[in-house]
């Protein structure tokens, strides 16, 4: 469907399209199967100037916002969600300066990142704080002219290969939610270190680990925003996020389609292409449908979000539970119209599925997505009554 792209927007499209065709699918079945970090593909990316696309002008960035990155994040899930994935976490390791950090701390980090000369990544989860994101235990202390962090952040994405990294910490434990602050750590800051990378089912040329922080001694003034204003800082970045997981599975879901149909068109059963049978395009315009209704919905989603930067979180929840339940179930049958040879690594469509898992966990489950729509609900709800 056209959904009369300005210009600009459509050269975001093009240029982004062109990457995921000419540089990721050719290898991302072998960096897969390395677990191999796409290095030169990111450099690519660079070098095409989109690590900028959501950074304002003043720090070296496009001046976009959430559609724009939204729009090249579509094509790079639609090659592969693992490569697509690192492009997304430094987006995300760059919203919390960006939201809440001073213009001293804008002017030093934003430029590296739109250049794409340095990656950033952010730092939230432990080992018992998931969903439950108030409830972590690493802690930042004052200690003179600077702060001391210890504890281990847990499956962070793009450790080891960022420079920077926005990490939350609690401050004051005894006050909640209010007690958690946000400060920048960089791979260099004596203290901090990275753990092995993670074995995963899908997303496998990403890097996951842990981070480590003893005794880390950082300055003061990597402080981001205020103290006490992390949770806060943590929240609105994952709203601001969330539309570019959804994306990832609106171009993963596209994908799945284009090869079930292809493979439909050319695989002959009882002397026909299987696409003449009605049981399998009831499946593929089920899929088509899917896919496209997710599409419109995230467009909406990321073009209110950036309209509306102090209402984002149902748009947002919304967007990211939609479609990237669509993009497992799409995912899955495709699998299932290529049969045997879609179960087989040999098919693309077996990586499609493993990747998609992620998108439904990652960033917010999607169960607390639906919390969040429905306390969202109960909120608006209660001011009409
Ligand atoms: N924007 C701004 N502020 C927000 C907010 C948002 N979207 N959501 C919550 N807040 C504020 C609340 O208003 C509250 O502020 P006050 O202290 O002034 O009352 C504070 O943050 C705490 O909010 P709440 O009580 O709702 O927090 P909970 O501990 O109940 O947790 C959920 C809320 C579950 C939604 C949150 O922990 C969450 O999003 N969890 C998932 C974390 C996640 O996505 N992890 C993935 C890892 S990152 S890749």
């Amino acid at each position: 469907m056209d959904y009369f792209l300005t210009e600009e927007q459509q050269m975001i499209v093009d240029i982004a399209r062109q990457i995921a065709d000419d540089k990721i699918i050719p290898v991302r079945a072998e960096l897969d199967e390395k677990e191999e970090f796409a290095t030169e593909i990111l450099n690519d990316i660079a070098q095409a100037d989109l690590f900028g696309l959501y950074i304002p002008e003043e720090y070296g960035g496009y001046g976009g916002g959430c559609f724009e990155i939204v729009l090249a994040l579509e094509q790079f899930g639609r090659g592969c969600v693992a490569i697509a994935t690192s492009f997304a976490a430094s987006a995300l390791g760059a919203y919390p300066i960006l939201l809440s950090g001073s213009e001293e701390m804008k002017q030093k980090y934003m430029p590296d990142v739109a250049s794409g000369k340095k990656k950033a990544a952010f730092a939230l989860t432990e080992a018992n704080a998931g969903s439950d994101a108030s409830g972590i235990q690493t802690t930042a202390v004052p200690d003179g002219d600077e702060w001391v962090l210890n504890g281990t952040k847990q499956w962070i994405t793009n450790a080891g290969e960022a420079q920077i990294y926005s990490v939350v910490a609690i401050t004051d434990r005894s006050k909640g939610a209010r007690g958690a602050s946000m400060f920048v750590v960089e791979d260099t800051d004596p203290g901090f270190s990275c753990g092995p990378k993670e074995k995963k089912m899908g997303i496998r040329a990403s890097a996951t680990c842990e981070l480590i922080f003893k005794n880390c001694r950082i300055p003061k003034d990597r402080l981001i925003g205020r103290e006490g204003m992390g949770f806060i800082t943590v929240m609105k970045t994952l709203d601001l996020s969330r539309p570019g997981i959804a994306i990832l599975g609106v171009g993963l879901g596209q994908a799945a389609l284009d090869e079930a149909v292809t493979y439909a068109k050319q695989r002959v059963q009882f002397g026909k292409p299987i696409i003449s049978f009605q049981a399998i395009q009831h499946m593929l315009a089920d899929m088509a449908m899917e896919v496209e209704a997710s599409r419109a919905l995230v467009y909406a989603a990321a073009k209110h979000i950036a309209a509306h930067p102090k209402d984002m979180s149902k748009a947002s929840s919304m967007c990211k539970v939609f479609a990237t339940d669509m993009a497992m179930k799409v995912t899955t049958n495709a699998v299932q119209v290529l049969g045997g040879y879609g179960y087989m690594r040999e098919y693309p469509v077996e990586k499609m599925m493993r990747d998609a898992k992620i998108l439904q966990i990652y960033e917010g489950t999607n169960q607390i997505q639906r919390n969040v729509i429905g306390q969202e609900l109960n909120k608006e709800y209660t001011k009409k009554i």
